[in-house]
């Protein structure tokens, strides 16, 4: 049983150490495991709520890093399932000095994309809180995608409050009207949507935070909140009600990888919202953990303890 539930791809992330070299040239890099809704239970996980992890890996020496180090993070893997037909995706991350790094992927026909539907009925839906959900599984395949969309159904059945993210990622979808399409029909069931600002874009078609919010409040069928991220600008915050507001960014000294921040967001909101902090308080975290996380190679290992969370708080 766990407070806290999400369906993703994990992924193994090899990040390049020799700063502004293209991923062609690099030959230096460091092992870590990533992977977008995975990220977000190993930060929930950190600051101690116990978290369940859904998905499947290959049966192969990346698969058992993956399920190692899922372990050493204190997440759950009670509905991870291994395959032997299929491999781990992983993938591959440049070292910048400025900006947002390349990626490459190498996750076309992994054990996730065939994750196996059936797992779905052994869930113990009991404690949950929260599930965070995110359009990247329905991108890998036809199945992920039905999958998804029951987990959504199971998860209002049980009266779970679900967060979304959008967390585009172009390159694996089957087209771009498909990306926008299926991504908006999930948002419209997510109680909580967490579009980034140049998503909202793609997704909706303007940067302006509240018409990014006022879209996805109106189509919405369970969504109460958007919270639309600004990256260091912050978060803009409306709710149904018509509440809105924003929080600040905090001020970051040195920038050394900002994969993860977005999933950094998620894990201070939903972390806030189980301890029950109001939405504003919550948001607050979500910044500085996304702060946090850019000081941090590894897309999840700047994720703070709760005592480093504090720590934070006390010199920002
Ligand atoms: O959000 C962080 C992710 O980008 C990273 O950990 C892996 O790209 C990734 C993905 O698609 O999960």
């Amino acid at each position: 049983m766990a407070e806290f539930l999400t369906i993703g791809e994990p992924l193994v992330v090899f990040a390049s150490e020799n700063v502004d070299a293209s991923l062609t040239d690099a030959t230096d890099f460091k092992k870590y495991l990533a992977g977008a809704e995975l990220n977000v239970a190993i930060g929930v996980s950190r600051l101690g709520h116990s978290s369940e992890y859904i998905s499947a890996v290959g049966e192969d020496p990346f698969g058992e890093f993956v399920k190692k180090t899922i372990e050493k993070n204190n997440v759950g893997t009670t509905y991870l399932g291994s395959n032997e037909n299929y491999w781990t995706g992983y993938y591959l991350k440049q070292k910048i000095s400025k900006g947002d790094p390349a990626t490459y992927y190498f996750r076309c026909n992994s054990a996730a994309s065939h994750f196996d539907a059936s797992v779905l009925n052994t869930i113990n839906f009991d404690e949950v809180k929260f599930a965070h959900l995110s359009g990247i599984f329905a991108a890998l395949s036809d199945g992920n995608r039905e999958s998804e969309f029951t987990l959504f159904k199971m998860l209002h059945e049980h009266g779970t409050k679900v967060t979304f993210d959008p967390n585009l990622r172009p390159t694996i979808w089957k087209s771009h009207e498909s990306m926008v399409k299926v991504t908006n029909e999930l948002a419209k069931l997510a109680d909580i949507v967490l579009p980034g600002i140049n998503e909202g874009e793609v997704l909706m078609g303007s940067r302006d935070p509240e018409e990014i919010s006022d879209f996805y409040l109106k189509q919405g069928t369970n969504t109460q909140t958007v919270v639309v991220k600004l990256g260091t600008a912050g978060a803009f915050i409306k709710q149904k009600d018509g509440k809105k507001f924003h929080v600040p960014g905090f001020k970051v000294d040195q920038v050394i990888d900002t994969v993860g921040a977005g999933d950094g967001f998620a894990v201070g909101l939903i972390s806030g919202l189980i301890e029950g902090l109001p939405m504003q308080e919550a948001a607050k975290r979500g910044c500085a953990i996304g702060a946090l996380a850019v000081m941090s190679p590894s897309d999840n290992g700047g994720y703070p303890t709760p005592e480093q969370l504090k720590e934070f708080y006390a010199n920002n």
